[in-house]
């Protein structure tokens, strides 16, 4: 089922951003509730926005923040005048404390001066965890920032945290406990070796009243001996107090399939109230391959018995492995996005169409076996990984990750832009994008927005040996600009 792509690697040489401390433009020593403050370089301007990207696709840029430690972005969401909230983390040193941090980025790249410190504002969250577990939203003209954080009682445990920022990028003290609200949903299971099934915060959602869902993992809370992680959806009210009126009255849905572990990514929050949860699991239902778990919650968040199997879509769709990350609305559909194979050893990107309503998947999606859409960015059979679904105007989607062998300096971000109906659309210059990000990282692309008729996809120039490495990795962006609807937001055509 794969679909190799003959697509010759394009080359974006980003900005020249001068290396050494010399070129920083200065050092800020900021205020920091929980951590020690780091300092970052603060740059005036990241892509001339007269200069045209090659072939028309997508501009890489480097976001500078720390030059002697780690900075990742991980997840962006539409921000005011056609800008961007972007979240992820930055060290000072490769061992000193990350610290969480949301950008606004502007339409033409550059960092937005009116938000925080030159465009960058430090939250008081210590970061905990891995890839893909720090999340923004948009509530109002407030970003709301989820991430993994330490359990301050207990050193072998994470929790999951919630942070709002103002308009201007401070912390915004009316919201949870001094801007911050923390859950422990569980202990983590220490087996003398490592901390497994720790809390995790995957995705955030915010619904039209401005409640806020938390997407998370979280070890199983049905017995004391259970070690296996469960699907995790928490409704906050919107000023961050758990919404006790949902979900059977604690303001928590738990999700156990089989017993087994669960890898939750995306959320969607649909304006009817109901929210759709998207991942994977190894299960016997699905012969112990890694399948999609897609699920359906009503607005009282309970499962949505119309939806696939009793609320809960868990089906072999290829045969090895098939694992969803990201999901897009398109009107009543839903667009989910991830990576798997049929066979081999090398995974492809993948996508599929279901409907919102009944959970059906769109066997005519893309015209691929069973709608089961596969692309190989690299067009070599290298194996890639699609991280994120990103909704685009007129249905499209953009598919976002990397290609190549994972965590190794072949490793580059990819793009792929699928129109509504599933086949490669060539747009907005080019279906299929791959960057290198610089030299010699494992290049991500991990989260991403559109907003006024540009696109904007974030991640890093990883530099590690594994995804959680801490070495001195970078920010980096992707901008694509849209020529059509610059109203199009959040999924939906105005
Ligand atoms: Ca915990
Ligand atoms: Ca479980
Ligand atoms: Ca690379
Ligand atoms: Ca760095």
């Amino acid at each position: 089922m794969t679909s190799p792509l003959n697509v010759p690697r394009t080359s974006h040489a980003p900005p020249r951003w001068p290396a050494g401390p010399q070129a920083l433009r200065r050092w800020l020593a900021l205020p920091l509730l929980a951590a020690a403050a780091p300092c970052f370089a603060q740059p005036e301007r990241m892509v001339d926005p007269v200069q045209t990207p090659e072939g028309g696709a997508g501009q890489a840029f480097a976001i500078p923040l720390s030059n002697g430690g780690p900075d990742q972005l991980m997840s962006a969401a539409p921000g005011p005048a056609g800008s961007f909230h972007v979240a992820g983390f930055v060290a000072q040193t490769v061992t000193s404390a990350r610290t969480v941090v949301v950008l606004r980025v502007r339409a033409d790249g550059s960092l937005d001066p009116s938000f925080g410190t030159g465009g960058m504002a430090i939250t008081p969250l210590v970061f905990a965890g891995g890839p893909d577990e720090i999340d923004v939203a948009i509530q109002g003209d407030k970003a709301v920032i989820s991430a993994t954080i330490a359990n301050a009682g207990n050193v072998d445990d994470t929790d999951v945290a919630l942070v709002r920022m103002t308009a201007t990028g401070t912390v915004d003290s009316t919201f949870g406990v001094n801007g911050v609200r923390v859950v422990d949903l569980n202990s983590a299971f220490n087996n003398g070796v490592q901390l497994l099934a720790r809390d995790a915060a995957r995705a955030l959602a915010i619904d039209d009243t401005g409640r806020i869902y938390l997407h998370a993992a979280s070890r199983s809370n049905a017995s004391a001996t259970r070690q296996d992680t469960d699907f995790v959806v928490v409704r906050f009210t919107p000023n961050g107090s758990i919404d006790s009126t949902w979900a059977g009255g604690d303001g928590k849905f738990t999700l156990d399939i089989a017993e087994t572990n669960a890898s939750p990514r995306s959320l969607l929050a649909l304006p009817d109230g109901s929210v759709i949860g998207t991942g994977y699991a190894s299960t016997p239902l699905v012969g112990n391959t890694v399948q999609p778990a897609i699920y359906k919650l009503t607005s009282a968040g309970s499962p949505d018995p119309a939806f696939a199997d009793l609320g809960l879509f868990h089906e072999p769709v290829l045969a090895m492995a098939a694992e969803v990350y990201g999901a897009a609305r398109n009107d009543a559909n839903l667009v989910v996005t991830g990576y798997g194979r049929d066979g081999g050893t090398a995974n492809d990107f993948l996508s599929m169409r279901l409907s919102t309503q009944t959970g059906s998947p769109d066997s005519t999606y893309g015209g691929a076996p069973g709608g089961v859409v596969l692309i190989d960015p690299s067009g070599a059979s290298i194996g890639s990984n699609c991280r994120n679904a990103i909704a685009l105007p007129g249905g499209r989607v953009a598919l976002i990750g990397s290609t190549g062998p994972s965590n190794n300096p072949a490793q580059d971000a990819a793009y792929v832009i699928l129109s509504a109906n599933g086949a490669l659309d060539a747009t907005y210059g080019s279906a299929v994008q791959t960057f290198a990000f610089g030299t010699n990282g494992a290049d991500q692309l991990w989260g991403g927005a559109f907003n006024a008729g540009k696109a904007l996809f974030v991640g890093y120039k990883g530099a590690g040996s594994s995804q959680t490495a801490q070495n001195n990795d970078d920010a980096w962006a992707v901008l694509l600009s849209t020529p059509d609807d610059i109203l199009f937001r959040n999924g939906f055509d105005p």
